[in-house]
């Protein structure tokens, strides 16, 4: 029997990255993206293995626009079946997670493990987010389920130690998932991945539609960012790969001592690929060279604006030039010296500006005399 599955992951409704309401928007648009092509090719359902929403209480814009895409699915009498990622379930005890909401309004389905959805004669089971503290239970629990066939499904959104090794970030291995599934649909991680075992059965990641955070740039460049269309025409699944269209983020490393020469290649390089005012990408800059002051550091950067939506200082690697500051005690010096041998050596104020930002630091408590001072730093004169 001929069965199309859209798997979909980590789709994080309501996330604002960096607080701009655009990536907002950036994040509900890639899921109505899926949407769109979950009907366009007429598939038997959509799976989503955990992290729909960002957060475990959405705000009520996340909620309405989650029931507005997803009632376009159900008229088109697709199902939506979905697990709870770590994201979107609730700490504390007594709260429940945000689907309920949606399952009141029979929009989507949350699958379990004692008992499979069953679409045409697809098997599909879930497990939702179990944490590190409980991974024994997972382990049990995985090796509780015993599908019928290969035509079968089982997600997850859990972190596996041969894909994330690092301490306290996996809760189980690929050697606990049970055998005998046609399909192991994984959440969590959000650069997509997939495996054909030696039997046939696929485990496949299909990651977060969007970059969420400047980690995925490297593998969305890779590997893209969308969905997987799994195709269950025969025994064993074949899958395809849907790409989303995203707003590009790029890691862009300048030097100080080339500042003016390194930001208009930037700039030059940004226009070539230039996709329109809609989609202007975001910059996460890190900074080589000799250290220099922040504001005037901020100030070169300003022609960045014309071009890119957003744009920060993700990694500042500038070394210090001066010969390292020598603490000694305060007792020895005082705490006023040390604070201006810092603020002229490090951070490049001239003796005056160091002075009145003691003076500042000194006054933190009148508001009065701060904003005087403040007035006189920056040259404002009101
Ligand atoms: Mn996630």
């Amino acid at each position: 029997m001929m069965v199309q599955i859209l798997h979909i992951s980590d789709t994080h409704l309501g996330k604002r990255q960096h607080s701009l309401a655009e990536r907002e928007k950036d994040i509900y648009d890639v899921f109505s993206q899926l949407i769109d092509i979950a009907i366009k090719e007429r598939v038997d359902a959509v799976i989503h293995s955990g992290d729909l929403f960002d957060v475990s209480n959405p705000t009520t814009n996340a909620l309405v626009i989650a029931v507005k895409i997803l009632k376009k699915l159900k008229d088109a009498n697709i199902p939506f079946l979905s697990i709870p990622g770590d994201h979107d379930t609730p700490k504390r005890k007594g709260y429940i997670i945000p689907h309920n909401i949606l399952t009141e309004l029979d929009l989507i389905k949350i699958l379990n493990y004692d008992k499979p959805y069953i679409i045409k004669d697809i098997e599909i089971y879930g497990i939702p987010h179990i944490p590190t503290v409980s991974k024994n239970v997972l382990v049990s629990t995985l090796s509780s389920l015993k599908p019928k066939s290969s035509r079968s499904i089982l997600l997850l959104h859990q972190g596996v130690k041969q894909i994330l090794p690092y301490d306290g970030s996996w809760q189980m291995e690929l050697g606990s998932l049970p055998k005998g599934f046609g399909y192991y649909a994984l959440g969590h991680l959000h650069t997509r991945w997939r495996l054909i075992q030696d039997d046939g059965s696929i485990i496949a990641i299909a990651g977060s539609p969007d970059i969420m955070r400047e980690e995925e740039i490297e593998g969305y460049e890779k590997f893209g960012k969308g969905a997987y269309l799994i195709d269950f025409s025969k025994d064993l699944p074949t899958l395809t790969t849907i790409n989303t269209t995203v707003r590009p983020q790029k890691v862009v490393t300048i030097n100080t001592k080339n500042l003016k020469n390194d930001i208009s290649k930037i700039k030059s390089d940004l226009l070539k690929n230039n996709k329109g005012e809609n989609n202007k990408p975001i910059l996460h800059i890190i900074v080589e060279g000799e250290r220099m002051r922040k504001d005037l550091l901020y100030r070169e950067l300003l022609p960045l604006n014309d071009i890119a939506l957003y744009y920060r200082i993700y990694k500042d690697e500038t070394i210090q030039s001066v010969d390292n500051l020598t603490y000694t005690s305060p007792q020895d010096r005082g705490l006023d010296k040390i604070i201006i041998e810092y603020l002229t050596k490090y951070e490049k104020f001239n003796e005056d500006e160091a002075n009145l930002i003691l003076q500042m630091i000194k006054n933190v408590d009148s508001e009065d005399i701060v904003n005087e001072i403040l007035k006189r730093l920056t040259g404002v004169n009101l």
